[in-house]
C-alpha cells in the first residue's frame, strides 16, 4: 500500500453534558481526525489526546505537530507501507503514542478496507457483542448521583464507574451501594492519591467495588504493588500501561490485578492486542477504556473489546450517552451491550455532512514529489 496524502481535521464535538474528573473537567471535545488516502482505500483515524495535557503528556495540538512534523514525513519515505509495520517505522520518534496510534489507525483501516476485512475479525475478536459500562463524571453532589446512575441503569448498562478524588470518594461510593446493592461497581482516581492514602483508600475495601483503578500516578508502580498488599480491593491500572512491555512490569512487580486498555494510550489497536495477549498469558483479566470517542474510534473499541481477554465491562457507552449529533452511525445500547461492527475496516461511515458542520480547521498533507 501506498500512503498519498493524509488528511488532518480538527472538529469540535459537544459533549451531552460536561465530564468532571479529578484532573479537569471537559465540556467538549476538540478532536483531531485523520484521513489516510491511500491508491485503495482510504482510512480513518481519531486522535484522543485531550486538549490540555491533564491526563498524560499527550494533547491535541501537541499530537497534531508532531504528526505533521515528525510521523508523516516518516510514514511517506516508506516505499511499502502496511499497518503492521507503523509502529517500527516511526519508532526513532520517542513517546508520543496517542499520535501515533490515530496514524496507525487509519492506516489499518484503509488496509482492511481494501480487502474487505473487518477490524474485529483481524484483531482476533470472539464475540459479537460487548459488554458496557459507563463512567460516571464527579457530581455537584450525592443525590444528583444517585439519580444520574439510576437512568444509566434504566438503560441497561452492566457496570457504573465512579470517578472519585480526595473528598469525593468513600461517601458517594457509600451512597451508592446502599442504593444500589447489587451493581457491578467500580471506582477511578486518575492518579489522584499518595501511598499516604491507603489507610484511607482501604475504608472502600467494605463496598465490593470491582476494582479501583490507578489511585497513584503513571510512573509509581512500586508504590501501587505496596498499595495492592494494603487493599482488598483489586488494583486495575491505567495511565501506567503504556505499552505490553509495560503491563508485563506491572503484573510481575504486583502493582496491578486487572489492566485497562486503550488503544490510544499504548500507541494503538496493534499493541493494544499485545498487552491484551500479554494479560492473558498472566491469567490478568482486561478491559476496553474510553476516551470519549466519536463514533469511529468507539468503533475500533468494541471491535479490541470483543477479543477473548476481555472479560469485565467497557468504558463503551452509547454514542447518546456522549454526543447528541455523532459523525457516524449511532452505536445504540441493547441488553447492555453494543454490537460488534461487521463491516470492513471499522465497519463505519462517516457523515459527510455531520463531519462539514462539526469541522473547524481541515489540511490536506501531501506525500513529497520525488
Ligand atoms: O466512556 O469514553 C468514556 C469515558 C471513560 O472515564 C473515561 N475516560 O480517565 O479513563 C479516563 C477517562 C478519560 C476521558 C481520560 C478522556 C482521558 C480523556
Amino acid at each position: 500500500m501506498k500512503l498519498q496524502a493524509v488528511e488532518l481535521r480538527r472538529i469540535e464535538m459537544p459533549l451531552i453534558a460536561p465530564f468532571r474528573t479529578s484532573f479537569g473537567t471537559q465540556v467538549t471535545r476538540d478532536v483531531l481526525l485523520l484521513r489516510a488516502i491511500t491508491e485503495g482505500c482510504d482510512g480513518w483515524g481519531e486522535c484522543c489526546a485531550p486538549t490540555e495535557p491533564l491526563y498524560s503528556s499527550e494533547y491535541v495540538d501537541g499530537c497534531d505537530l508532531v504528526i505533521r512534523r515528525h510521523l508523516l514525513p516518516r510514514l511517506f519515505e516508506a516505499p511499502q507501507l502496511d499497518a503492521a509495520r507503523v509502529d517500527e517505522i516511526l519508532s526513532p520518534v520517542q513517546g508520543h503514542r496517542m499520535a501515533k496510534a490515530a496514524i496507525e489507525m487509519a492506516v489499518l483501516d484503509a488496509e482492511l478496507r481494501a480487502r474487505s476485512e473487518p477490524f474485529a475479525r483481524h484483531l482476533g475478536a470472539v464475540r459479537e457483542t460487548v459488554d458496557c459500562g459507563v463512567s460516571v463524571g464527579i457530581q455537584e453532589s450525592i443525590q444528583r448521583l444517585l439519580e444520574v446512575v439510576a437512568g444509566y441503569l434504566t438503560e441497561g448498562y452492566r457496570r457504573i464507574k465512579l470517578k472519585i478524588e480526595p473528598g469525593w470518594d468513600v461517601e458517594p461510593v457509600r451512597a451508592l451501594r446502599e442504593r444500589f446493592p447489587d451493581v457491578m461497581l467500580q471506582v477511578d482516581a486518575n492518579a489522584a492519591y499518595t501511598l499516604a492514602d491507603a489507610r484511607h483508600l482501604a475504608r472502600l475495601d467494605e463496598f465490593d467495588l470491582v476494582l479501583i483503578e490507578q489511585p497513584l500516578p503513571e510512573e509509581q508502580l512500586r508504590a501501587h504493588a505496596e498499595l495492592a498488599a494494603q487493599l482488598a480491593t483489586p488494583i486495575c491500572l491505567d495511565e501506567s500501561i503504556v505499552s505490553a512491555s509495560a503491563a508485563a512490569d506491572a503484573i510481575t512487580l504486583g502493582a496491578c490485578s486487572i489492566v485497562s486498555v486503550k488503544p490510544s494510550r499504548v500507541g494503538g489497536y496493534l499493541e493494544a492486542r499485545r498487552v491484551h495477549d500479554v494479560c492473558q498469558a498472566h491469567g490478568v483479566p482486561v478491559w476496553c477504556g474510553g476516551m470519549l470517542e466519536t463514533g469511529l474510534g468507539r468503533a475500533g473499541n468494541v471491535a479490541l473489546a470483543a477479543l477473548p481477554g476481555f472479560t469485565l465491562p467497557a468504558d463503551i457507552s452509547a454514542s447518546d450517552r456522549y454526543y447528541r449529533q455523532d459523525i457516524t452511525e449511532p452505536f445504540v445500547l441493547k441488553d447492555g451491550r453494543l454490537r460488534v461492527p461487521a463491516g470492513p475496516g471499522l465497519g463505519v461511515t462517516v457523515d459527510a455532512a455531520v463531519l462539514r458542520e462539526v469541522t473547524t480547521s481541515v489540511d490536506l498533507v501531501k506525500r513529497p514529489d520525488r
